[in-house]
């Protein structure tokens, strides 16, 4: 059968320019999740000059940073950090719905791959286990996805190589 398959699982590609945006809130952890994304695109030979790491102070602040990241036209990815733990008297939900649709919305209007790597949880064990604990690191899995979705997006509109050629 000759059916086109795009799939780039376990297929990084070649480097390209990348931007992180971490936020400061719960730091702990939002720190652990950078050291994954970091280590992961050294493990990928990323080269630092094609890295820009932006700090935001909270989630709510991530999709505006990465408006205005992806406005630069620099960069064909972005992966976004934080985490957002409900707690007792947190506006979990508020934050939890202003991140993600704002990363989403983001994604969508402007072509940029906008990788969700906020975690959302319910306390603080659940996020360190996914910032490098016993679940992995959320931010490493961010870098993998953004690669992903990069080439993807460039199988998808590319007039050669899969030819398929939306463009
Ligand atoms: N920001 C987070 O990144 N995580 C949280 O868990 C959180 N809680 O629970 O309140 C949080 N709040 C701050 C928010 O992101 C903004 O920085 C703040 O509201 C200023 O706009």
């Amino acid at each position: 059968m000759a059916v086109k398959e795009i799939n780039f699982l376990n297929k990084p590609g070649e480097p390209f320019p990348i931007a992180v945006v971490v936020s400061r809130f719960n730091e702990e952890c939002t720190t652990a999740l950078l050291k994954g994304a970091l280590d992961r695109l050294m493990a990928l030979k990323f080269p630092e000059d094609q890295i820009v790491v932006v700090h935001v102070p909270g989630a709510v602040e991530i999709p505006l940073a990465a408006k205005q990241l992806i406005a630069t036209g620099k960069y064909k990815a972005i992966v976004t950090l934080g985490a957002v733990i409900r707690g007792e008297t947190t506006p979990y939900d508020y934050v939890c719905n202003m991140v993600s649709n704002g990363c989403a919305n983001l994604s969508l209007a402007t072509g940029v791959p906008v990788i969700f790597g906020v975690l959302t949880t319910e306390n603080d064990e659940q996020a360190m286990a996914r910032s490098g604990g016993a679940q992995g690191n959320k931010g490493a899995d961010a870098v993998d996805a953004a690669c992903e979705m990069v080439q993807i997006g460039q199988a998808l509109f590319a007039k050669k190589g899969l030819g398929i050629g939306l463009a």
